[in-house]
Formats: structure tokens, C-alpha cells, sequence
């Protein structure tokens, strides 16, 4: 048994032969409502999420018509800011446009 392996005496133990875990991913959603302008969710699909322009027309008129859809995948602490500066710069424009996370 090397130095570093499997000991089980002593208060140190090692992890051994295991693959670093992945971080765990999540979906930024972005939610429809009734006021906030199309060009204003373009923009924060461009700005916040680096859509191109055409991109976030099909990702805006897809939230649109079907009430959600994906605005990007990040690792959580990335997502969790992403979705508080959807709200927050919303706000600041007085549009209620929200976005929320669920586990990729
Ligand atoms: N439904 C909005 C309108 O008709 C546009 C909109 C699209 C709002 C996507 C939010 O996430 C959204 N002005």
C-alpha cells in the first residue's frame, strides 16, 4: 500500500481511485409575461446570456409562445447570478420579467 493510500489509522484520509466529480449544471429559464417588450428580452438574451441577435428572436418568440424556455447552462452560483440580473435590470425597466433555475 503506498504512503498515500487507504490508510486507515490516522486522521487523514485521502480519496483514492475516483474520478473528480463533474459540477452539477442548471437551466437558466426565462419566464413569459404579458409586459415585457420582446426587444427588452432580446437584449437580456444577448447581454446576460451572449446570444446573437437571431438567436435571441427563436429563444424570445419560443418563451413567447410557449410560456418558458431555456436561456443558458451554468454551474449554480453562475446560474442563481444570472437569473437575479434578469430580475434585476427588469425591474430597473419596470418589466416584471422573471427567470428561474431547475437542475440540468
Ligand atoms: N409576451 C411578451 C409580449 O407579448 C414578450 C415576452 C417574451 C415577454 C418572452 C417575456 O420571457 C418573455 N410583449
Amino acid at each position: 500500500m503506498s504512503e498515500h493510500q487507504g490508510r486507515s489509522e490516522g486522521a487523514v484520509k485521502e480519496r483514492v481511485d475516483q474520478a473528480p466529480r463533474e459540477p452539477a449544471l442548471y437551466n437558466v429559464i426565462l419566464l413569459n409575461d404579458d409586459y415585457t417588450t420582446m426587444e427588452f428580452v432580446m437584449e437580456i438574451l444577448e447581454v446576460l446570456f451572449q446570444k446573437s441577435p437571431v438567436e435571441a428572436y427563436r429563444i424570445m418568440m419560443h418563451v413567447h409562445r410557449n410560456g418558458r424556455g431555456l436561456a443558458g447552462v451554468y454551474t449554480y452560483e453562475v446560474a442563481e447570478t444570472k437569473a437575479e440580473q434578469v430580475g434585476s435590470l427588469a425591474k430597473d425597466a419596470g418589466f416584471p420579467l422573471r427567470a428561474t433555475l431547475e437542475e440540468a
